[in-house]
């Protein structure tokens, strides 16, 4: 969007009051398919992410937080602060519209655009005095359900697709899905000019702009999501730099997060520049795991010493970095090792803007945990179900409770059971040995799933006659 558009929108909202002291702008970084290992300061080998870096020293960084499994699950999640299989929305948009019929399992029809009767955090924030921009991957609901359609007072990149065709300008074009695609609210550009460099630009611009009135800052970033792309100097920079022994070794995937990180490091420039930081909470994640598949030829992520990665209900689908930075809340340089989930983070803005979130959300509110990062929630457990096939996966569904965590694998009922404290990489499956501890987090999870109303894939017949023959 260009200035005149911008400051013509702002001035229709101007009757919101100012920022009082007890309401903090709430700044919200995502990355898209951003692995657990990917950042320095989560043990990369081969990433530089000095910004992210010194986010986690000036914040709290947990250790055990968890997404959905894929991109549009997660999203809705956050914007409602229910699970996923609550919503009956499991697999990304474009995934929900034709379930495969040739495999053992028939994945359920699912949700594609996130229903308008849902609450949205959006929407709670802008009851709550704030100015709420989406600036971004949206990508859970088409034109009819837009950012703008909920709660958010101004879009920009935000639509139904959940790459782009190019990092690079213009980023529209068909050769990359088959389909048209284009990135609203961005003007013109110049070649050469990145995705990710023009969203942030926009994102300054909308700081900036919101003056002394409290603002939700919904920054969704398509990096490092393919197609790896990234510019040709920075991926020589991590050409030379790869060593033999490296577990990390896509320099172009590196070469992506390293621009990803440098404008989180411009966002948080920007809040000191606007002496905002003090009265900012900024919150740092990724949608779902690193992507364990290969693209272009190669590799992109690896996510050791966790296994698999996106759609895998193993740790390497769903575990995903998290930083939070609040001053006067979160001490510097803090570790968290409770378990927390993407679902948190509506009752977490809305209890840190003052706002009751509404009630029989699957989400806790992180405020303690902000507070005192040796806090526990006291959950009983946190439960994942993909009923879907994905390169990493077959249909499954799991619980975590503590240091355990179970998983159903549907096509056959086999049961994987793990202690992640002695086994993080989930490489012995003590499901024989333990019969015990398989029923009762087997018990857990079917109530769970019957109390959410979590959709079942079903038998295909002309896979069980293919068999048959
Ligand atoms: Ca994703």
């Amino acid at each position: 969007m260009g200035r005149c558009g911008l400051v013509a929108t702002l001035l229709l909202l101007a009757t919101l009051p100012a920022q009082s002291a007890a309401q903090p702008n709430i700044v919200f970084l995502m990355a898209d398919d951003l692995g657990w290992t990917d950042l320095a300061c989560m043990g990369s080998d081969l990433h530089e992410t000095p910004n992210l870096d010194r986010l986690a020293a000036e914040g709290v960084r947990f250790t055990d937080a968890y997404a959905m499994s894929v991109c549009s699950p997660t999203r809705a999640a956050i914007l409602t602060g229910k699970h996923a299989a609550r919503l009956h929305y499991t697999i990304w948009r474009e995934g929900s519209f034709r379930p495969p019929t040739d495999r053992p399992l028939i994945p359920p029809a699912t949700v594609g655009d996130l229903p308008l009767e849902e609450r949205t955090l959006a929407e709670v924030l802008k009851e709550a005095g704030y100015l709420t921009f989406h600036v971004g991957k949206w990508h859970v609901g088409d034109a009819a359900h837009s950012p703008e359609t909920q709660g958010f007072d101004l879009n920009i990149g935000g639509t139904h697709w959940g790459a782009p065709n190019t990092y690079f300008w213009p980023f529209s074009g068909a050769e990359y899905y088959r389909e048209y695609r284009y990135v609203p609210g961005l003007g013109l550009g110049q070649p050469g000019q990145f995705l990710t460099d023009r969203l942030t630009d926009q994102a300054l611009e909308l700081m900036e702009a919101a003056g002394d009135r409290p603002f939700f800052l919904n920054l969704w970033f398509h990096n490092p999501h393919t197609p790896i792309e990234a510019k040709p100097e920075l991926v020589a920079h991590y050409e030379a730099r790869l060593r033999a022994g490296m577990r990390h070794r896509n320099a172009v995937y590196a070469a992506m997060i390293h621009t990803l990180d440098a404008n989180v490091g411009r966002i948080l420039e920007r809040l000191d520049e606007l002496g905002a930081a003090e009265r900012t909470l900024v919150l740092f994640t990724s949608d779902n795991g690193g992507f364990v598949n290969v693209s272009r030829g190669r590799q992109v992520a690896d996510n050791h010493p966790l296994r698999s990665g996106k759609g895998s209900l193993y740790e390497g689908g769903i575990r995903v970095p998290l930083i939070v930075r609040w001053p006067g809340v979160t001490a510097p340089g803090s570790i968290c090792r409770e378990p927390v989930v993407c679902m948190d983070f509506f009752p977490t803005f809305a209890a840190a803007a003052g706002q009751a979130a509404p009630s029989a959300l699957d989400g806790r509110s992180l405020l303690p945990l902000l507070r005192n990062p040796r806090a526990t929630l006291d959950r009983e457990a946190l439960f994942f179900h993909y009923p879907h096939y994905y390169p990493t996966t077959t249909p499954v569904s799991a619980v975590r409770a503590g240091e355990w965590k179970l998983l159903e694998y549907h096509e056959d009922g086999r049961q994987e059971l793990y202690n992640l404290n002695a086994d993080p990489g989930e490489s012995a499956n003590l499901a024989l040995a333990l019969p015990a501890k398989v029923a009762q987090l087997n018990s857990s999870l079917r109530s769970w799933k019957g109390a959410v109303e979590a959709q079942m894939p079903q038998p295909n017949p002309a896979a069980a006659n293919r068999r048959a023959q």
